[in-house]
């Protein structure tokens, strides 16, 4: 009886998948072209680069399954390459065989590679280039799921009190962060309109409130099929931190500041094209500066002491939510990693934008 049960739950996930993949809204997005990922084969090497084959076929019980790389989030081949199991995004799992003689097209800085499937030990999604209409694209990059302090030490130089007490985190799903802020040709591809004060299509939209970047939010997602949201604040200053301790991303020293941040002393009083300074080691531009990023999460100043150890976020309801990283008119104190303000959900200000994430089953 049991092996029955189990049977019938294989073939129902399997209809499901096929049902996801034939759906025409899916079939038509061009969702995916772009995005990047890291190849490691079965000998061990590695390589990143574009995926240009629409599906990695695998062939199952039921009949060959042709899985939209779109879809795939892991993918891990058997020590002896005959089988493979795949986990899709849409949180659905595919076990089944290799097909010998099919490959997969990757396209890499030297040109394009045909890749065998029993080649690849595992395929995994490193960022994801969304298409947002009128050639605007947004690239969003994995963000591992791990552990970390949240919060400034009571020994840290500026450290404010609502920033304690430390605490342990941990994030554990992975999730897809935007590279930079929001720019204003993304955010008037999406909203069909353009609030900011500095107008240039390539800095990042500000005068947006927290209901601004909530409707941009709801409005992508409908979009691309994809939950785009604001990130936590856990999830913001894990992000920004990107496994350092310090005051910044970079290290301790406010003479550092100016080469990753725009600031009160570097900005000449306005924001300024994202993505130009030093990234972060997660390769995130502009978390200190430029322009103070809203959170998903209720403000309150002592937040630290009562949350939850795992993927914590405040829904207990207050007058205000989360900003964090500082902006153009702020000073070294207010970029640091550790800072944290607060603004009411329609204020609006044109040092305050946002960027946003997508959460993942892993
Ligand atoms: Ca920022």
């Amino acid at each position: 009886m049991r092996q029955v049960h189990k049977h019938t739950v294989t073939i129902a996930c399997a209809a499901l998948f096929i049902a996801l993949a034939d759906n025409p809204s899916t079939a038509n997005s061009s969702l995916g072209k772009n995005d990047h990922w890291l190849i490691q084969l079965r000998d061990k090497t590695s390589f990143e680069g574009t995926v240009a084959a629409s599906a990695l076929p695998v062939k199952t019980r039921h009949g060959v399954l042709s899985i939209p790389l779109t879809k795939i989030q892991k993918a891990m081949v058997a020590a002896d390459a005959t089988s493979i199991d795949v986990r899709c995004t849409s949180g659905d799992r595919i076990v089944g065989k290799l097909i010998p003689g099919k490959t997969v097209s990757i396209k890499t800085h030297d040109g394009n590679v045909q890749l065998p499937t029993e080649k690849i030990a595992m395929l995994m999604h490193r960022a994801i280039v969304l298409d947002l209409g009128k050639d605007v694209t947004m690239k969003l990059v994995a963000i591992p799921k791990g552990e970390f302090q949240m919060g400034a030490p009571p020994t840290e130089k500026d450290r404010r009190g609502n920033e304690g007490p430390l605490r342990q985190i941990k994030i554990s799903r992975k999730f897809f962060m935007g590279t930079t802020e929001v720019t204003q040709s993304q955010y008037e591809a999406v909203l069909g309109n353009n609030p900011s004060q500095f107008k240039h299509p390539d800095n990042p939209v500000e005068t947006a409130d927290w209901n601004d970047a909530m409707a941009f939010c709801k409005a992508l997602s409908k979009k691309t099929g994809k939950r785009v949201m604001l990130p936590t604040e856990a999830q913001w200053e894990y992000a920004c931190r990107a496994g350092t301790k310090g005051r910044f991303s970079f290290g301790n020293d406010n003479k550092d500041l100016d080469d990753h941040a725009w600031r009160d002393t570097n900005s000449g009083g306005k924001t300024h094209p994202v993505g130009k300074k030093k990234p972060n080691p997660f390769g995130l531009y502009d978390m200190h500066g430029n322009v103070w990023e809203w959170c998903r999460d209720y403000f309150h100043d002592r937040s630290y002491a009562s949350m939850r150890n795992v993927d914590p976020e405040e829904t207990r309801v207050s007058p205000y939510r989360v900003q964090r990283g500082g902006s153009w008119s702020k000073i070294p104190r207010a970029c640091r990693s550790a800072m944290r303000a607060r603004s009411s959900p329609d204020h609006k200000d044109p040092n305050f934008g946002f960027r946003v994430i997508i959460e993942s089953d892993q």
